[in-house]
């Protein structure tokens, strides 16, 4: 396989591990743990993994360990550092014993239930070190969740002699780590399950899990990407920007590269739905930026979007889950409507104020809102072009207060998606040494029997040296929640928190940033300098750790 230059320097990384994984490691057993709500219910569910309590690594004295043979799937979407936590494993296990084997099960949770699997030698790790993506195994979206496929899982786990199982996946995929481990702990099968934390969408943190790998990178290709697009719309001073960025749900990476590029506009979907914010007040908000910046001669600007805003507005919401159901239960007869006579038709069907909101929007999105279904029936609001829809609603208004006379300017819009371009980047420092820390960190979970467990690596402000290892109980980190009709026991998905200092302090200067073209353009990741270029986390991190 040919190589960059900069693959080569890179591959010989050694990521920071924190002191206490450095040598030999004693475990120091914290207090009992609850779930975060629910907890009679959740505890019922989960008897044999509820309310362990919390563990932290620190040094100790040289053990023998017998080999460990242990498995480990990526699910969900890549995320960079993902290779990084296999690779800190991998070592992790051959630092208790050299004979340890480390197996990947193929294309996410899926390669467990069909035994397509291959062993991970040290060949192969070191091809991976430090490189982005998820395909020295690849990853999938199979949900884990029947107990058929826990036993077919189980099956090819006895065959390989494989001890414990290393779930990496985001909120959704540990809830499903956690059912497992509480399943084999029942069945006494002798398999312990742990997580660990990934997502670039940023929202499996809480108290014990600073952050989701993935997070740091994936904002830092993107801020740099959009600092581009700032210069050079600074530059030509003739186009608005609209930037839709990654984050099914939350909008932690709009906010977090809005803090890094003090752009002209950024929309975060939790405030939107806070204020009850019609679709109209999004774009009027919008426009009148648009037009305080044209009076002062500024046609130009940028605009970040969260992907998820869409079912962020309440009554956009409405509209999709009348929707869902509709086209659910009528998908046979809609399929007859000709493609002309089809908005006419959905309008005639819904209730009269979501048909008000349908008949408002444009013949694109009103099409992508009843065309592009998953398989459970539900709108895809990661495909609805959200980035057009509010640069054509801002132009349509901008026009009719043209003939107002209330505009008096020029509008041209360029539109922007940003989401795969950093999913498989090259891990930042940040990301390599959190992400080889977690691996490391699983593997001493896994040697101290543990199941049930997060991997969890805190104090990541400070350098890696005093950054805390341990493991959380998974259900620590559950609630009951409504899936599909039914309640269920979740992780709780963490959303911006309009309280927390990353939020309230880009409201303390966005109106600034809207009227001034006071741009940062943070250029490209760097791994080799001073470390307040290389190792610096993210803003969001900093201001939630009050630094
Ligand atoms: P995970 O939550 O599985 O990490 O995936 C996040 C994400 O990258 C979202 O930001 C995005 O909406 C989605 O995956 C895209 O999914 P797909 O990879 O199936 O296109």
């Amino acid at each position: 396989m040919t190589k960059s230059a900069l693959q080569i320097a890179r591959a010989a990384y050694q990521p920071k591990l924190p002191k206490a994984l450095k040598g030999a490691v004693k475990t120091v057993i914290g207090a009992p743990t609850q779930s975060v709500a629910d907890q009679d219910a959740i505890k019922q569910l989960f008897p044999n993994t509820y309310g362990m309590p919390l563990i932290t690594f620190e040094a100790g004295e040289p053990m023998k360990h017998a080999p460990i043979n242990v498995g480990v799937i990526l699910s969900g979407g890549q995320a960079p550092g993902g290779h990084n936590v296999i690779s800190g494993l991998f070592d992790g296990i051959k630092s208790l014993n050299a004979d340890s084997k480390l197996y990947g099960f193929i294309l996410g949770p899926g390669g467990l239930v069909d035994h397509n699997y291959m062993e991970l030698t040290s060949t192969i790790i070191d091809e991976y070190r430090n490189t982005g993506g998820f395909d020295i195994i690849g990853s999938g979206r199979t949900k884990l969740e029947k107990e058929e496929q826990f036993d077919k899982g189980y099956e090819i786990l006895k065959q390989l002699g494989i001890q414990a199982l290393v779930i990496i996946g985001g909120d959704d995929s540990n809830t499903n780590a956690c059912v497992l481990a509480e399943y084999y702990a029942a069945k006494k099968y002798g398999v312990q399950v742990i997580g660990c934390p990934k997502t670039i969408d940023g929202d499996l943190k809480n108290e014990m899990i600073e952050t989701s790998f993935g997070f740091d990178t994936a904002c830092k290709v993107y801020s740099e990407v959009i600092g581009n697009i700032q210069r050079d719309c600074n530059s030509a001073r003739k186009y608005w920007h609209f930037i839709k960025l990654m984050g099914r749900s939350a909008s932690h990476i709009a906010l977090e590269c809005a803090l890094q590029v003090q752009p002209n506009v950024c929309i975060v979907s939790e405030e939107v739905e806070s204020k009850d914010m019609s679709l109209d007040d999004v774009v009027t908000y919008i426009a009148e930026i648009v037009a305080t910046r044209a009076a002062e001669g500024n046609n130009f600007g940028t605009v970040l979007i969260p992907e998820g805003l869409i079912e962020f507005i309440p009554a956009m919401k409405r509209l999709i889950a009348e929707l869902n159901d509709f086209l659910a239960a009528n998908a046979e007869e809609f399929s007859h409507i000709k493609k002309s006579h089809q908005r006419d038709y959905i309008i005639s069907k819904l209730s009269p104020a979501n048909a008000a909101v349908y008949a408002s929007l444009p013949d694109t999105v009103a099409r992508q809102l009843t065309l592009d279904r998953d398989p459970h029936g539900n709108v895809q609001v990661s495909l609805i072009e959200t980035e057009k829809l509010l640069s054509e609603m801002v132009a349509t208004k901008l026009a009719t207060w043209k003939a107002e006379g209330k505009f008096d300017g020029k509008f041209a819009a360029l539109h922007h998606f940003f989401g795969y371009e950093g999913r498989c980047a090259a891990p930042s420092n940040y990301d390599a040494d959190y992400c080889y820390s977690l691996g490391y960190t699983a593997s001493m979970l896994i040697a101290d029997g543990k199941t049930g467990y997060m991997s969890s690596v805190r104090n990541t402000t400070a350098p890696a040296e005093e950054w805390i290892a341990g493991g959380v109980p998974i259900t620590m980190m559950m609630n009951m929640e409504r899936r599909h009709g039914e309640m269920k026991p979740v992780i709780q998905k963490a959303l911006v928190r309009l309280d927390g200092a990353p939020f309230k302090t880009f409201v303390e200067h966005r109106e600034r940033w809207a009227k001034l073209t006071d741009y940062v353009y943070p250029g490209p990741i760097q791994y080799f300098g001073p470390s307040a270029v290389c190792d610096q986390p993210t803003k969001t991190l900093l201001l939630e750790q009050g630094k």
